[in-house]
């Protein structure tokens, strides 16, 4: 009996806009518009901005950790252009502050979060999303059961959830991939692959060709695009929403990146990182790419980029300002949110700011003698 192939796949590589600014005319077609193309950059370019401020408020000690979003603007833009907001769900990891701030969430309370405020994780009344995920992958699951609610309540709509190239080695990646294809829930799993997972790049985090591949387990259309190109993001995205939107269940989309700063403020890439594969990925920079593309079609000018390097400015100070400027919280909120009714040992806590077990040892910071004063 000769032996049957059962299954084959390939992979494709989307790409539209390329390095240089050129522009595949018949695989743009209906996707963005001139308008919509001067808004991705104008969005990129402001948050970009920020995220260089962002990284200076942490070098004052003004906030705490903070990844940069930088080189990787293009899957947010993209992604959330391609999505309905306040139909959709965005739910996110760490390294898409525009696609927060395209559907609803205001960036002040992305730089509270960072500030180590948790009121900078309260999503606005409307604004469709989950608080942004530092543990690697939980989120995915969120992301395919709020699918699956959707489904059972017939609510009209897609999920797209956004996670690394190192998210897809962690259990709850594949229990996600696993639930939202068996239920063929409308969800959008979208992975930035920026090829570094911290200091472990792409290779040693995967012996797979593509992170795109690892859907077919799960019986998923997939795709890898060029992420720094937002007409293919905004394509790729558009279809699997398509998709979603009709009941043919979830869909992966690889975007091809790089993160062109260190992994946080607490991290120093130049320690592992090859200088000469940074630089080769600044020249394909989305906002440098977009931006010829734009020059090219007479759609902007040096007038407009100074306009906008005025405005991106006064918008980032205001950003800042809001986040610094939220009254500190009174101390007793700490005690607030973790039980229905306050256990009588916490109550005395909350109500002496002392513990227990003061007093009992001795060697506790403040109990011992304080030296005289002379
Ligand atoms: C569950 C969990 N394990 C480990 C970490 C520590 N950690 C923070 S970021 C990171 C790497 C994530 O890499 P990737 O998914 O590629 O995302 P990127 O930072 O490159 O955007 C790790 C291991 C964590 N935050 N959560
Ligand atoms: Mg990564």
């Amino acid at each position: 009996m000769p032996i049957e192939t059962i299954y084959e796949a390939k992979i494709e590589y989307l790409q539209i806009l390329d390095e240089t600014g050129k522009l595949d005319k018949k695989l743009a077609k209906d996707t963005l518009s001139d308008e919509q193309v001067v808004e991705a950059y104008e969005q990129m370019w402001i948050c970009r901005q920020l995220d260089e401020i962002a990284f200076k408020l942490q070098r004052s000690g003004r906030m705490g950790t903070y990844p940069q979003n930088k080189g990787q603007e293009a899957n947010a833009a993209g992604s959330a252009m391609a999505m309905v907001k306040g139909t959709d769900w965005v739910i996110p990891c760490y390294r898409e502050n525009l696609a927060m701030h395209l559907h609803g969430m205001p960036y002040h309370q992305i730089l509270m979060h960072w500030m180590g405020d948790e009121r900078g994780n309260m999503i606005p009344e409307g604004v469709k999303m989950t608080p942004l995920s530092v543990p690697i992958g939980t989120h995915m699951l969120h992301a395919a059961g709020i699918a699956w609610a959707m489904k059972l309540r017939k609510e009209q709509g897609a999920v797209i959830t956004y996670f690394g190239d190192g998210a897809t080695s962690e259990g709850d990646f594949h229990g996600a991939m696993n639930f939202a294809s068996v239920l063929k829930v409308p969800t959008i799993f979208y992975c930035q692959n920026n090829q570094w997972a911290i200091s472990v790049p792409f290779e040693q985090q995967m012996a797979s060709k593509t992170v795109a591949q690892k859907a077919f387990a799960y019986g998923m259309p997939t795709i890898r695009v060029d992420g720094n190109d937002i007409f293919a993001v905004y394509k790729a995205v558009s279809d699997a929403r398509k998709r979603a939107i009709n009941g043919d269940g979830p869909s992966f989309i690889e975007g091809l990146t790089y993160r062109l700063g260190d992994h946080t403020t607490a991290d120093d890439a130049r320690r592992y990182r090859d200088a000469a594969e940074v630089e080769a990925w600044m020249e394909k920079d989305p906002l440098i790419r977009t931006r010829k593309y734009l020059v090219d079609q007479n759609l902007w000018d040096d007038e407009k980029q100074a306009s906008l390097g005025e405005r991106a400015e006064k918008i980032v100070s205001e950003i800042v300002k809001a986040a610094e400027g939220v009254p500190d919280p009174d101390k007793t909120e700490f005690f607030d949110h973790m039980f229905a009714e306050i256990p009588a040992d916490l109550r005395e806590q909350r109500d002496t700011m002392r513990t227990s077990s003061l007093g009992i040892n001795p060697d506790q910071v403040g109990l011992k003698a304080q030296p005289q004063r002379a």
